[in-house]
């Protein structure tokens, strides 16, 4: 895939100038040139990947109420309240692109915006605790930390704080099933299915096959992705073998075998992928719904905001 032409003469240095930052392995910031076209696709993702962390707050808020301890009900606190901080820090990075927070957040409550098809399963026991934390935090730092090297710099800054904190959530999922598999039977079990229940939309989670991803090889291009949907997700795999076996937890799949150069699997299932990028998963019109009245419910602390600043402007305003 090549880079789209630029429309006008001053474009032309203009691109090359982007074009040798970008192979140089250099920042683009806000205030550079940048192909409208990059413009448009950084919008895209750190928009979507905003949303998600927005969503992903639900699946593992239904159980701050019900977690088995004091401790553990702090700690899933803290970590629902670091993906809140996630979304801030990306919906200012998608900002810097132009982009209205207000824009960004009517196109998700109005179903128009994506966000990761992760989120739109439920969480019926307290194991999917631990499983979101060892698949889908582990997933999301596989996928995130090239993105740490994206070439847009306001992205991968925020990044490289996000990291730090999924490799934390990744660690407690893990210990949360640890805990659960060194339990009773019972609990070994209720471990076992939440991992046959999340194991393969994890896998999900990377994106379509390479030959049907239209936005990988030019995200490739521009720096922004570092690797390709199916190497992330045979990084993953080989992640999380060694630990699934520390675990005592079987990854549902009779077909994974190393098969010399790379992880053979059964087929993923990308009509379920599908159906739920098209809003009809099992949780998509709860989580949405849910969104709607939390943004409905905070007006008042956004009208409240804003008049808050106008007052504090006017009294600087008056003391200058
Ligand atoms: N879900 O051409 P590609 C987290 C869409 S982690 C929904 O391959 P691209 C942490 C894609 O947008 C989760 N849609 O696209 C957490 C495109 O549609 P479009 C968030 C998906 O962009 C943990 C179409 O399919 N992480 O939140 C998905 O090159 C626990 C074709 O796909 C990120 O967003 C999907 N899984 O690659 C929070 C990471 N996959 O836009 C709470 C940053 C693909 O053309 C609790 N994003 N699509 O209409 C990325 O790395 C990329 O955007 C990919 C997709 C890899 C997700």
């Amino acid at each position: 895939m090549t880079t789209p032409a630029p429309t006008a003469i001053e474009d032309l240095d203009e691109q090359a100038n982007f074009d040798a930052l970008i192979a140089a392995e250099q920042r683009i910031e806000p205030r550079d040139w940048m192909p409208a076209a990059y413009r448009k696709t950084l919008i895209r993702q750190i928009s979507q990947h905003a949303h998600s962390e927005i969503i992903g707050m639900q699946p593992e808020g239904n159980w701050i109420t019900r977690a088995p301890s004091l401790k553990r009900k702090a700690i899933l606190m803290a970590k629902v309240q670091d993906e809140a901080g996630h979304g801030l820090y990306l919906y200012s990075a998608a900002q810097t692109l132009g982009i209205t927070r207000d824009e960004m957040t009517e196109q998700l409550i109005e179903g128009k915006a994506r966000y990761s098809s992760i989120f739109n399963y439920p969480t019926p026991t307290w194991a999917d605790m631990g499983a979101i934390g060892w698949l889908v935090d582990g997933a999301a730092i596989c996928n995130q930390v090239p993105l740490c090297r994206a070439s847009y710099g306001p992205y991968g800054r925020a990044m490289v704080r996000i990291c730090k904190e999924e490799s934390f959530h990744q660690r407690q999922g893990f210990e949360i099933l640890l805990t659960l598999m060194q339990g009773t039977e019972a609990q070994r079990d209720m471990a076992q299915d939440a991992v046959n229940r999340w194991y393969w939309p994890s896998l999900m989670m990377f994106g379509p096959p390479d030959d049907e991803s239209p936005n990988s090889a030019q995200s490739m291009q521009w720096k922004i992705k570092r690797f390709s949907n199916d190497e992330l997700r045979q990084r993953f795999i080989g992640m999380l073998v060694p630990q699934a076996e520390i675990l005592g937890i079987t990854l549902p799949d009779p077909e994974l075998r190393w098969d010399g150069d790379h992880w053979h699997t059964s087929e993923i299932d990308w009509t379920e992928f599908h159906e739920v990028l098209s809003g009809r998963g099992p949780m998509n019109a709860v989580r949405l719904q849910n969104r709607r009245a939390a943004h409905e419910e905070g007006a008042w602390v956004r009208e409240a905001a804003v008049v808050y600043a106008a007052k504090q402007a006017a009294k600087q305003e008056a003391a200058a």
